[in-house]
């Protein structure tokens, strides 16, 4: 009988592990601040790959329960969450996971500073990022709009460092029209006194454990629309525990993301503050999205990082027809596809991180805050996607043991697949952009310009490199022009792929400047090699599809005519 075993994949330290990561902080932070915060990253890289991956697998084994009643009839509707889902809660109080958006200790640092420790959390929390990214998003909204002392106290409890004091949110925008449409909000919001009653029901709430939520909900005799939406501020349970006015009315079964709880909930006369005064409640919730969705193109990039070390670790140890993957040119090739995926994904995302913390601090120029509205649904919208393949790429990559549910791996695609879902699916923020570019026309300039200025010290072997990105960035203005200002089936039909050239060639630009960066340190010829790779591929596709479009509503059969 044969003695053969397979030998599992391994994580080392998550921070060390991670020559990227390490080369972009180096690169990025101001003076001091790198020396004082990598010891703090390197321990947090050390409980990614050992603490938390322990407490994930007991939160993933023991997803939560819905106990509607008690023993005795009396509804209660506890959302009963694994001590290890528990646990995360108080990791992320005490790590300032949240909090430290807000000290802002190092200026406008301070975002990647605490985005880079939530990329080391993300893949090893069972999707607790969740519940944090609808904080931090929620947090900044009461920042800029809290409307009494009740919402300014939730604040601080959202950015508390104290277990006992720290709170969670929930976002609830989807009710059972869908996601998308969120203009056919049916919440009722009916006054009563200082405050409201919501009447309505949210189709998914997720982390419906969370303290407080805001939702959207429209006042009674309010316009229709999206305008005639008001946002509102609401607390989930009372003093002993029971919820305010509402039933959970189950919890949903998911594809992925399974400690997560997420519920269909009723709202029957549940008590809820206004915030930021009546009406255009989608734009005041647009500030509490631009936040989750850079958690989401986070937590994409991360998934795929994590993907990327799992795979590389098996293919040292895989040993197949005498010699380990690592030694067959085309697994080697489809891992170095991978590896330059996640570099040109992980410096978008980085990017969009910076140019948070500036605009938060006021610090933005208008053409920052421009290219931060832009590439805010572009990183989301593309990471999303590239995180589903790379995860798919990566269960093959172990052959039969990724398809095997014990081995841990196909919780990989699982949980990546709602990266192009939630917060607005792919198709959705593929038209967010021209919203952006309709608001504002100057957006496309604005990031032609950023694209150039990253590629300013472009030399040597990278000149060429840069001089397509630089063509390419000019048909991306080509494009715009052609159809900004006026909506059309042709423009609509474009839009995704625009979206993934705008993606496409900023990311291409940073791969360029990063390597230009550290072209004096060991990552510099890698980085230079994955910006060679990654800019030799197609950047702007012909976007001129018109006829195009009609001949495939043909194909479908969904023509007309
Ligand atoms: C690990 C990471 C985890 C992340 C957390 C996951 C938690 C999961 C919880 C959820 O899934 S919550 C649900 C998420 N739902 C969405 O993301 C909604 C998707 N749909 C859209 O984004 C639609 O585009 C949208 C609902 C915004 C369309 O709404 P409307 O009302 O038809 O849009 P309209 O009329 O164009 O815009 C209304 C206003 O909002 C306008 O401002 P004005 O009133 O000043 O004219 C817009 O400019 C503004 N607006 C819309 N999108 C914006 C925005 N402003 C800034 N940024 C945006 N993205």
């Amino acid at each position: 009988m044969s003695a053969f075993h397979q030998s599992p994949p391994m994580l080392a330290n998550q921070y060390r592990d991670d020559a990227l990561l390490r080369s972009y902080l180096r690169c990025t932070a101001p003076a001091g601040v790198f020396a004082e915060i990598e010891p703090e990253l390197d321990a947090l890289g050390e409980r990614a790959a050992g603490e938390w991956l322990v407490l994930a697998a007991q939160a993933e084994a023991e997803p939560p329960q819905l106990v509607s009643y008690d023993a005795w009839g009396n509804r209660i509707d506890r959302i009963e969450t694994s001590e290890a889902w528990r646990a995360f809660e108080r990791i992320a109080a005490r790590d300032g996971f949240v909090a430290r958006g807000y000290e802002r200790a190092h200026g406008a640092f301070s975002r990647v500073d605490q985005f880079a420790r939530l990329y080391l959390f993300a893949p090893s929390s069972a999707t607790y990022s969740c519940p944090l990214a609808m904080s931090d998003g929620a947090a900044r909204c009461l920042e800029l709009l809290a409307s009494d002392e009740r919402q300014r106290a939730a604040l601080r409890h959202l950015t508390s460092r104290d277990p006992a004091q720290f709170w969670t949110a929930g976002q609830w925008m989807t009710e059972r029209t869908g996601g998308s449409d969120v203009s056919g909000t049916s919440t009722v919001a009916t006054r009563d006194g200082p405050r409201f009653r919501l009447f309505g029901t949210k189709w998914f709430t997720s982390a419906t454990t969370s303290q407080m939520a805001l939702t959207l909900a429209r006042p009674e005799g309010a316009d229709p629309g999206s305008r005639g939406l008001s946002l509102f501020y609401l607390e989930l349970r009372d003093d002993v525990g029971l919820p305010r006015a509402m039933r959970v009315l189950r919890l949903k079964e998911k594809l992925g993301t399974r400690a997560l709880p997420t519920a269909e909930i009723e709202l029957d006369g549940t008590p809820a503050w206004m915030v930021g005064g009546e009406g255009h409640g989608v734009r005041k919730i647009a500030t509490v999205l631009t936040i989750t969705r850079a958690y989401n193109a986070l937590a994409a990039v991360a998934g795929m990082r994590r993907a990327m070390a799992l795979v590389l670790d098996y293919a040292r140890r895989r040993i197949v027809l005498g010699r380990p993957l690592v030694e067959h040119p085309l697994h080697v090739e489809t891992l170095a596809a991978m590896q330059v995926e996640l570099a040109g994904c992980f410096l978008l995302v980085f990017r969009v991180i910076e140019l948070l913390g500036l605009t938060e601090l006021g610090q933005a120029s208008e053409r920052d805050a421009l290219v931060l509205r832009l590439l805010t649904p572009v990183a989301k919208l593309y990471t999303g996607k590239r995180a589903v393949a790379t995860a798919s790429e990566a269960i093959e990559a172990f052959g039969g043991a990724g398809y095997i549910e014990d081995t841990g791996l196909p919780r990989l695609l699982r949980d990546a697949q709602v990266l192009s879902i939630w917060e607005g699916t792919t198709n959705v923020l593929s038209l967010d952009v021209w919203r952006a570019i309709d608001a504002e026309p100057q957006t496309i300039d604005a990031l032609c310009d950023e694209v150039h200025r990253q590629l300013d010290s472009a030399a040597g072997d990278l000149a060429g490199p840069a001089a397509r990105v630089r063509d390419a960035a000019r048909r991306l203005g080509d494009a715009s022009q052609r159809f900004a200002g006026h909506e059309s089936a042709d423009r609509e039909a474009v839009a995704r792929p625009f979206a993934f050239a705008i993606a496409r060639v900023t990311a291409g630009a940073l791969l360029i400047a990063h390597a230009h960066r550290c072209r004096s340190t060991s990552i510099g010829p890698r980085i230079a090699d994955a910006a060679r790779r990654w800019v030799s591929r197609e950047l702007v596709p012909p976007l001129d599809t018109g006829d195009e479009h009609r001949a495939a509503s043909r194909r479908l059969g969904l023509d007309t005519d």
